[in-house]
């Protein structure tokens, strides 16, 4: 029986757009949890560690007063916490996730005219994201009065309380609904994987680890895929040349085949048939395809 001190926490969004992703994360890392309704703790069943549901917006605080050793939470929120001022312990950024991806962009009313960010001083912007907005005009170095509403960004310029908007963007289905037209771009967002401070005792500073280095490789097989094929060894080199994202391929001799070799590799990126057609065209036959369930570095 594992003692109860002795597990991590990893914070999760509760209920929004990243909840599906993260737990689908953790379950693909090999944790096993029994998920009731509206609870706040699910106990990691096969692992010591425990997921923790909250509000996206108090993991960088979680994690800064070292309540969970790890978190899933937007680069946008943890950026606009962050510049809140220092907690305990700045959280750590992992490693980019590969979901949650949007951006913070500038909109203004159809319509209206907008001639670069020179043309933004003195206007009044409406944002959840005071602080991010304060360094990226800083950068731009225009100054303007900013807005600061909790939610229901999109119809401030309607109401008359901001000329334009600083507001999350996906689809921009939001923003056309609204008669609001992207102007700029101010982040590009998506989930990343926190750190907080990492634990004093090496069984738990161990599981951080091995959880961080199962999320890397869970990323890394997303992309990969293994490759079998038969190659000239005339055409070895080319054919080597073409494989997307492999370091070392293994090649082994083919038997009764003299001219030919197999060759097996691991491509770190998407294998398209157009990579098919130039492998055949250079000479490979019997080429196959796999995806990769799992892979550690
Ligand atoms: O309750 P809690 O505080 O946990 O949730 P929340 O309401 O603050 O967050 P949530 O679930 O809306 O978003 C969580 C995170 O998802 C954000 O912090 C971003 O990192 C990321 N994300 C990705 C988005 C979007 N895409 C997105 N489209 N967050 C918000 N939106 C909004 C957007 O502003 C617009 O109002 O969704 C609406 C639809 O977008 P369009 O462009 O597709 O129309
Ligand atoms: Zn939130």
């Amino acid at each position: 029986m594992m003692e109860r001190e002795l597990r991590i926490k990893v914070a999760v969004q509760k209920t929004g757009r990243l909840t599906e992703n993260s737990l689908e994360m953790l379950k693909r890392c090999g944790l096993s949890y029994s998920r009731g309704t509206d609870q706040l703790i699910c106990f990691g069943e096969n692992m010591p560690v425990d997921v923790l549901l909250v509000r996206d917006d108090d993991i960088p605080s979680l994690l800064a007063e070292g309540v969970c050793e790890l978190g899933i939470v937007g680069l946008n929120v943890l950026l606009e916490k962050a510049a809140e001022g220092p907690g305990l312990v700045a959280p750590r950024t992992l490693g980019a996730l590969d979901f949650g991806h949007c951006r913070l962009s500038l909109a203004v009313p159809r319509g209206k005219s907008y001639d670069g960010t020179g043309s933004l001083a003195g206007a009044r912007i409406a944002t959840s994201y005071p602080r991010i907005l304060t360094g990226w005009l800083q950068e731009q170095g225009v100054e303007a009065e900013i807005v600061t509403l909790s939610g229901a960004v999109e119809i401030a310029p309607r109401l008359g309380r901001a000329d334009l908007i600083c507001d999350l963007v996906s689809t921009g289905s939001t923003l056309a609904a609204n008669e609001l037209e992207e102007v700029e771009v101010v982040l590009e967002s998506h989930a990343v994987l926190v750190a907080g401070e990492t634990p004093a005792d090496s069984f738990r500073a161990e599981w951080v680890k091995r959880l961080a280095n199962r999320i890397d490789g869970v990323l890394r097989v997303r992309e990969s895929k293994y490759i079998m094929l038969h190659a000239p060894r005339a055409a070895l080199e080319e054919i080597r040349a073409l494989l997307p994202g492999t370091e070392a391929p293994t090649v082994m001799p083919l038997d009764g085949i003299d001219d030919k070799v197999a060759v097996h590799a691991v491509c770190r990126e998407n294998v398209f048939w157009e990579t098919l057609e130039s492998l055949k065209q250079a000479g490979a036959s019997s080429v196959l395809v796999l995806p990769v369930e799992k892979m550690l570095a």
